[in-house]
């Protein structure tokens, strides 16, 4: 048995590196290799599973069309050089009778890698001139908020909350969505600090927490802006700081003062006594560090609650001192272009927000024709998904779905092409949350037919005639050409070569104000950007009422069982629905009852969970399954609005309104 090192670029805050056993081709083993420092040897059990992926009986080994009516599921397998040559004709005929803006090209992070995504793909889509995606589905109100006040500043590193006297975990579960937090938290606690857990559900760290506030979903701007109003109101403001190094205070200061401690428990569901001592603990513990999560943006008021979250440290003068400030993303510390590897400028071409394609495929003019799906499963990750069904089994619709696994999308393709998995291509992968630079090798041959991203668009750019004498095509040279773009290209050249990670410029621990500083065009705080106050309808830090479609909140977290939707194929328990006692009790429903969870735009037929770790009002169904998880083939995106957050164009899967009830017989 070999052993081969590889670095996990799965959707995920933490950069593992991997130690992967190979014996005769095939993975047999992946474990964690200590390469990387703030991730050891702990990996999680969704790469511990990859191996079943990657040779499981999901797998798409060779291209195929399809046969039959759509939705049917027929298909016949075909050569890579038939398959190549209908989707390059496919598009140059649409593109030729409808125009370029007709092809829309459909990719998230499901890759997650650098090479994988925005190199040679967006070369082919940006010159055939097709129509441009806004990438929303997550981040998006995060990413504007952290950009709009601090210019996405790096973030207080996992290793320093040992050094926090108080913690605040807010809207994040790094139980199940990041686990190489947990230690240092544990730490942290063992060394006498405070935990504090914001979250509608009792998490894994609620439990062993100081203080859990189960706040209603979409409400956290109102608990912040509580805090910094108690923080002005009682002088604890740190108007030293604030002066030095904050712009907006005035217009921050005056927008919390709106919030009085019995209206935020008003609005939060939550009890005002907590609420105080919560606001107490943060003006008076130190260093006091809030990890920020991406559980509080999916809803209406998501960019706001994130800004008004991320205001606080500058507000209680947090910064400065290492163990003190916020973590939000890392995904911006490392600063890498794509755009010389793409040799082709970005197209002014309509811009379609992901987060409707749904509405797009059945409503948009010019009407898309021609769908590109890689890096991506929109059917069931997508909000308003039965709308995003029906707009797939559009007829006149040309769907090319390029994907690893017989995915729900795959499902429903015209042509379906076989993807290589990272440990079958080379690629090059930075961490979210912690900021490490990561190239791995193939460490075995793609299984079946398999082709990797960059050589399957690299083909098409040849086939539809868009492929331009110097275009770079060869994995190494691109990923060497990403590398030069860094502003000490030869350093983390020079580390990726010796041991295969590199760290970013600003280092691993950075103190936020000490070793970074804003990276606004200021380079001060813009606690209210203008930007941001003209994006969010009603201005940001404004809350805008949750009115009640449906008497329940349902959220659909991130769990242990898949990476979105990702890995899900392995999951063989059937989704369930949990619910709080009280709420269980008023519709007369107890656990293993069948259920109806519906709203207008869809239903889902599960089991029913009834549970304490559950806010009352609230009700949960998990992130990322796939349509024959639930007796009716629809999942909690199915029950999601298609409304946009208040910054970033974001999704609102959290705010999402419904009613339960049992189903008289089960199906
Ligand atoms: N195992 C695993 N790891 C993952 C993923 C996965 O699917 N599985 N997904 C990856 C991806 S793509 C991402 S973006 C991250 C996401 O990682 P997290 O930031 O942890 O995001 P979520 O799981 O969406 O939600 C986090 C918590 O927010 C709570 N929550 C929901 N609504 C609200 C609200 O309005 N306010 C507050 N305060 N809390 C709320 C939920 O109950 C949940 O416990 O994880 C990544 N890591
Ligand atoms: N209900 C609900 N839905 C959600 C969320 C939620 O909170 N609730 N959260 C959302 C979040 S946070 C996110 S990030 C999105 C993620 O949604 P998606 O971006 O759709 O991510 P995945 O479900 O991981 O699907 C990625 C697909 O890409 C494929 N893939 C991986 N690597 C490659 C490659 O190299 N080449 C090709 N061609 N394909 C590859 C994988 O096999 C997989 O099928 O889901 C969102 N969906
Ligand atoms: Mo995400």
């Amino acid at each position: 048995m070999d052993s081969r090192a590889s670095a996990c670029p799965l959707d995920c805050p933490d950069a593992c590196t991997l130690s992967v056993s190979v014996e005769a081709g095939r993975v047999h083993a992946i474990t964690g290799d200590e390469r990387n420092p703030l991730t050891g040897g702990h990996i999680c059990g969704n790469v511990q599973r990859f191996p079943q992926r990657v040779h499981g009986p999901e797998r798409i080994l060779r291209p195929a069309f399809r046969e039959g009516p759509k939705g049917t599921g027929g298909f016949q397998e075909v050569s890579w050089d038939e398959a190549l040559s209908r989707v390059a004709k496919e598009l140059g005929s649409v593109r030729e009778r409808f125009g370029g803006e007709a092809i829309l090209p459909l990719s998230y992070g499901g890759s997650n890698g650098l090479l994988t995504q925005d190199t040679v793909d967006a070369r082919l889509f940006r010159r055939l001139g097709a129509s441009r995606l806004a990438r929303t589905v997550c981040a998006a109100p995060t990413g504007s908020a952290a950009q709009g006040l601090y210019g996405k500043m790096p973030g207080v590193s996992f290793a320093d909350y040992r050094q926090a006297r108080l913690i605040v975990v807010w809207g994040a579960n790094p139980a199940h969505s990041g686990i190489h937090l947990l230690p240092p938290i544990r730490e942290a606690q063992l060394a006498g600090a405070r935990l504090v857990v914001i979250d509608p559900r009792r998490t894994p760290l609620a439990r062993r927490a100081d203080r859990h506030l189960p706040i209603l979903p979409g409400t956290d701007v109102a608990l912040a802006l509580g805090m910094i109003h108690y923080l002005f109101e009682t002088g604890r403001a740190d108007w030293t700081f604030l002066e030095q190094h904050a712009e907006g205070v005035e217009a921050l200061r005056g927008r919390a003062s709106e919030w009085p401690f019995d209206r935020v428990a008003e609005v939060t569901g939550l009890d005002g006594d907590s609420v105080r001592a919560l606001a107490e603990e943060y003006a008076s513990m130190r260093p006091a560090v809030i990890r920020v999560g991406w559980g509080l943006e999916r809803n209406r008021n998501g960019g706001s609650a994130a800004a008004a979250v991320m205001a606080l440290p500058a507000v209680a003068g947090h910064f400065g001192r290492r163990g003190g400030g916020y973590t939000m993303s890392n995904g911006a510390v490392w600063k890498l272009s794509r755009e010389g590897v793409i040799g082709a400028p970005e197209a002014s071409t309509r811009l379609v927000n992901m987060n409707h394609l749904g509405r797009m495929l059945l409503e948009g003019e010019p009407p898309i024709r021609c769908l590109f799906v890689y890096n991506a499963n929109p059917a069931v990750t997508l909000p308003d998904s039965n709308r995003v069904m029906q707009g797939l089994r559009r007829d006149d619709l040309f769907t090319v779905v390029f994907d690893q696994v017989w995915t729900d999308t795959a499902r429903e393709a015209d042509v379906v092409l076989p993807a290589t998995t990272f440990l079958e291509h080379a690629e090059l992968a930075a961490g979210y949350g912690v900021p490490a630079l990561r190239s791995a090798e193939p460490v075995i041959a793609p299984v079946g037919e398999a082709r990797s991203n960059v050589e399957v668009f690299a083909d098409l750019c040849r086939r539809t005639g868009v492929f331009q004498p110097g275009d770079l095509e060869d994995p190494m040279a691109i990923r060497n050409a990403i590398i030069e773009s860094a502003p000490d290209a030869s350093r983390v050249a020079g580390e990726l070569s010796a041991q295969g990670l590199a760290v970013p410029a600003s280092g691993f621990d950075p103190v936020q104000f000490v070793d970074v500083s804003p990276r606004t065009p200021s380079g001060r705080i813009e606690l209210c950007p203008a930007a941001l106050d003209a994006e969010a309808p009603a201005g940001l830090y404004a809350f805008q009422e949750l009115e009640p479609e449906a008497p329940l909140t349902l959220i659909s977290p991130a769990t242990v069982h898949s990476i979105s939707s990702s890995l899900a194929e392995l999951i063989e328990t059937p989704a369930r629905l949990r619910m709080h006692y009280d709420d269980a009790t008023a519709r007369g429903l107890s656990s293993g009852d069948a259920v109806r969870v519906f709203n207008r735009r869809g239903e889902v037929h599960c089991q029913l969970e009834v549970t304490s770790d559950v806010r009352s009002g609230v009700v949960v169904l998990p992130k990322g399954l796939w349509r024959r998880h639930t007796a009716n083939g629809q999942t909690a995106s199915a029950l999601a609005p298609d409304t946009l957050t208040d910054l970033g164009g974001g999704a609102c899967f959290n705010d999402a309104r419904v009613e339960v009830e049992a189903r008289p017989h089960t199906d």
